[in-house]
């Protein structure tokens, strides 16, 4: 058996950057299905993959509506689908609350060991269904990586809508990870969402934290009117991060193989020296 040569260590390098590149390309294309929706542009592939039912099971339940439903990659993501909804060829939307005083909460992520970064500017959207001009009220907390619990919950106004059809829209509430306290580069591995409820009141003008005195507002998008009675029971249809979701922590294999990769590039610049 004969002793590897530097030239066969570069051949390795060299097939090893060659696969490195068609798994980032693979990657690329799997990244393909980028839609603007109310205001915001994601890729379907960074949307939430996993649900369940924190409280409030009894009430709380999927049903179909028209939100991008011909397109497989979103409507197998959407809220209602994750969270057992099984309407064949229909996006679904969830349900939470009931009655202006009954809490769901459901709990979202991106798969095991997935996280998402708190970057510059906006970090999720999500978006609940309605009728037009009718948004619904819900707050949102996330759980940074390695935290033992969720941060409080907090109200936003939505800041955009997109419109299905004449009767059903889509309210874009876009969540800057910041807001929570976590700092740039800070990871969450899952967030949760429930229902306001008519007692409910928050830290800012209209909208904060819960827990403050200050009545929720619908924002100055709608004269900063105070939610009716009726609009406590938000249907949460699809959750997207505008940046894309990862491993936490990156995976070695992944690493060696950059390194690999870089050696086989350092062995081109030599051959070209030669
Ligand atoms: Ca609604
Ligand atoms: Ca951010």
């Amino acid at each position: 058996m004969r002793s590897f040569t530097i030239k066969d260590y570069c051949q390795i390098g060299l097939s090893l950057t060659a696969l490195t590149v068609a798994a980032l390309i693979n990657a690329e294309s799997a990244k393909a299905a980028t839609f603007s929706i109310g205001g915001y542009t994601w890729d379907a592939a960074n949307s939430v993959t996993t649900g369940r039912i924190i409280q409030g099971r009894e009430q709380a339940e999927p049903f179909i509506t028209p939100f991008l439903s011909s397109e497989p990659e979103v409507r197998d993501r959407t809220i209602g689908k994750l969270l057992g909804g099984s309407t064949f060829g229909f996006s679904e939307s969830f349900a939470l609350g009931k009655d202006n005083s009954t809490l769901s909460i459901i709990e979202l992520g991106w798969g095991s060991g997935m996280s998402l970064t708190n970057e510059d500017g906006k970090d999720l959207v999500i978006y609940e269904t309605g009728g037009f001009g009718e948004p619904e009220a819900f707050a949102v907390a996330v759980k940074k990586v390695g935290a033992s619990d969720f941060t409080d919950y907090l109200y936003e106004f939505s800041s955009g809508f997109y419109q299905s059809d004449p009767y059903t829209t889509h309210f874009a509430t876009a969540i800057d990870l910041s807001t929570f306290g976590l700092n740039l580069g800070d990871q969450i591995e899952s967030i949760r969402i429930k229902n306001l409820i008519l007692s409910d009141r928050v830290t800012g003008d209209g909208q904060g934290f819960l827990g403050g005195g200050n009545r929720p507002t619908m924002g100055p998008t709608y004269a900063n009117q105070v939610y009716e009675l009726g609009k406590f029971d938000p249907d949460i249809t699809f959750v997207a991060a505008l940046h894309r979701p990862n491993p936490v922590p990156e995976p070695a294999a992944t690493l060696s193989l950059l390194a690999l990769g870089a050696f086989g590039i350092s062995c081109l610049g030599k051959r070209k020296q030669q």
